[in-house]
């Protein structure tokens, strides 16, 4: 650096003034000049070393295409039962139906009504056991009577007397004939002809047990008895037997 004195002296050189070096470099010194500009912005210094990186920025603008729909999950737990609704209104009227005499359903189920309850009125008529057995009701009052006095109670009570007309309706009434351990006439009769029995309708049998040998009363036993076997036997109609009828 040049001191204040050194740079008079090359002013006064530069400028041409002519003056006595020893005049003017006697005096006091004059007061410093007023400080020079600041120099210009020195060169901008190297690249700092790679800072860390960032935290992430905000979440971007929505844009992005729609991914493919995700597998179905697994089924909910069932919710609760909702409340019940209102009734409904009433459906239309149907069409009218047919006069209960030609209603083939409805006759077949009064008849089924009618022989139901005719039955129950017999059994209890007779106030006695009674036994089902397919469509038949058999029952016995207990007592033994000859054959047309069975005809009759039967018919006061609204049946018949009792035959067989299956191997299980007659199963049916053995079982009762063993029960009271007493034979049983049937609902049979000998017709005009000798071994000729039909019922007491008259039809024809459809089903008959003889005990072996039997029928040979040959025209003298007209009625039917049951033993406890449930074998059949003509007999003359006159025994004590036990009354069985069917509804
Ligand atoms: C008696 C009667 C008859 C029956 C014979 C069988 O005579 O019961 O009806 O046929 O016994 O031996
Ligand atoms: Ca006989």
């Amino acid at each position: 650096m040049l001191c204040p004195l050194a740079l008079t002296l090359i002013l006064l050189v530069v400028s041409g003034i002519k003056c006595d070096v020893q005049e003017v470099c006697v005096g006091s010194p004059g007061i410093p000049g007023t400080p020079g500009s600041h120099g210009l912005p020195g060169r901008d210094g190297r690249d700092g070393v790679k800072g860390e990186p960032g935290p992430p920025g905000p979440m971007g603008p929505p844009g992005g295409i729609m991914g493919f729909p995700g597998c179905e999950g697994p089924t909910g737990v069932p919710g609760i039962t909702g409340e019940r609704g209102d009734k409904g209104e009433p459906g239309e009227r149907g069409p009218p139906g047919l006069p209960a005499s030609l209603d083939e359903e409805l006759q077949s189920t009064l008849q089924d009504f009618r022989h139901q309850i005719l039955q129950s009125l017999g059994v209890l008529t007779l106030k006695g056991s009674m036994l089902a057995v397919g469509k038949k009701v058999f029952s016995t009052n207990g007592q033994s009577v000859n054959f047309d006095a069975i005809r009759e109670l039967c018919a006061r009570a609204g049946g018949r007397v009792a035959v067989p007309s299956s191997p299980e309706e007659n199963a049916a009434i053995a079982s009762i004939v063993k029960e009271h351990n007493v034979y049983a006439y049937l609902g049979l009769a000998e017709g005009a002809t000798p071994g000729d029995f039909s019922y007491l309708d008259g039809a024809p049998v459809n089903y008959t047990n003889w005990y072996p040998g039997e029928p040979r009363g040959r025209g003298k036993e007209k009625c039917v008895e049951m033993y406890t076997d449930g074998q059949w036997n003509d007999k003359n109609c006159l025994q004590y037997r036990l009354a069985i009828c069917e509804f």
